[in-house]
């Protein structure tokens, strides 16, 4: 006798019913949500790696080996590039930005959080104010054709087609929804990182610097009520020498490049950052001893780009296994809980040899826990 005839005969059939209702309908978009609305460009801008001119890390001017990477020469770009990234506006005129709070300042140049909770709808009007096409290709979210922002041979077309790329000063409307399977899992915590980029020759946007992250939450409107502070950490060696701006980039910023393929010249555009920080630049990294922090975790790039990220002076949670270093791979989307019980400056940064050298470093500081 099946489980199932025995609960019948025990008069249990619309229980049995109602939970199966409720399956069905958890599983479509039948849940009240909230429709969130964000009016996102694709901006060009100049970007500096390393604000402060420092190694922070260490407390000292840069050296000759970390000078490879950040040093403006006669034939060197040096620290800043002009790159692409998603800005978020106030409104549909996109006049005016909207203002990024000290909270968030650690996110550099990663577009703006999109975020929403199971069950909502996520509205977003993109505009791009580039001179080259340029989409907005969500991960893990639920969207139909004209919502990709991919270009392939998908076999659509009109409608469908005008996501993939949006052409210069042009305006696209995405909209993405959030069923079950696009927010936390069973071992997840109560939120989720994804991500957005474009897809308009993909490896060249991301390295311009078209990438930005998604929240999803279990509650609506896309935060955790059981944690008290947020951090998202892209981890990538960006590679300046296939953005759309080299050409750019060596003409403002040099005396002339003679052979653009040169090793030394390809190594000294191998920019290895954390939110396109490098050697402790990255800001905003400011929380209290007791607060309990998520941390969302973003990979990308090619095969050099296996990072680990690791914590000084505390651990981390990853779906119910404790770790003080995360692995990730291009592309991958982890999120781990840390609770602070250690007061200090900590390093954070990437585990990898070679990365180490390169930059791939930043501090986070843990004041004493809010009176
Ligand atoms: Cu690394």
């Amino acid at each position: 006798m099946t489980v199932f005839s025995r609960l019948k005969r025990l008069g249990f059939t619309a229980l049995i019913s109602s939970l199966l209702m409720f399956s069905l309908s958890s599983n479509t978009f039948a849940k009240e949500g909230i429709t969130l609305t964000y009016y996102i460009a694709a901006d060009e801008i100049e970007w500096d790696y390393a604000p402060t001119g420092q190694n922070k890390i260490m407390g000292r001017d840069f050296n000759e080996d970390e000078n490879v990477f950040v040093k403006q020469q006669n034939n060197r770009i040096g620290k800043t590039y002009i790159k692409s990234i998603y800005r978020e506006y106030t409104d549909a005129s996109f006049k005016t930005l909207k203002t990024r709070t000290a909270e968030w300042e650690h996110l550099g140049y990663l577009g703006p959080i999109v975020r929403a909770g199971v069950g909502d709808t996520i509205k977003i009007t993109f505009k791009n104010n580039l001179s080259i096409p340029a989409s907005m290709h969500p991960h893990g979210v639920f969207y139909t054709k004209s919502s990709e922002g991919a270009m392939y041979n998908d076999g659509t077309s009109g409608a469908d087609k005008a996501d993939d790329m949006v052409k210069p000063n042009a305006t696209h409307h995405y909209e993405w929804l959030v069923p079950e399977r696009a927010g936390p899992g069973p071992n997840d915590p109560s939120s989720i990182v994804w991500m957005y980029h474009s897809h308009v020759s993909s490896p060249m946007a991301t390295n311009s610097g078209l990438i930005g992250p998604i929240i999803i939450s279990k509650e609506s409107g896309g935060y955790a009520s059981d944690i008290d502070r947020e951090f998202i950490t892209l981890f990538t060696v960006t590679d300046e020498n296939d953005t759309y701006y080299i050409d750019q980039n060596i003409e403002k910023y040099t005396n002339g490049v003679e052979d653009a393929d040169d090793d030394d010249f390809y190594e000294s555009n191998l920019m290895h950052g954390m939110n396109g920080y490098v050697y402790g630049n990255q800001p905003g990294l400011t929380m209290h001893k007791g607060e309990r922090t998520r941390w969302y975790l973003i990979g990308m790039g090619t095969e050099v780009d296996l990072h680990t990220p690791h914590w000084h002076g505390h651990t981390v949670l990853h779906n119910g296994n404790r770790v003080d270093v995360m692995e990730l791979m291009p592309a991958s989307l982890k999120t781990v809980d840390m609770t602070l019980d250690n007061e200090g400056t900590w390093l954070y940064h990437c585990h990898v040899n070679d990365h180490i050298k390169a930059g791939m470093l930043s501090l986070f500081t843990v004041l004493p826990e809010k009176k």
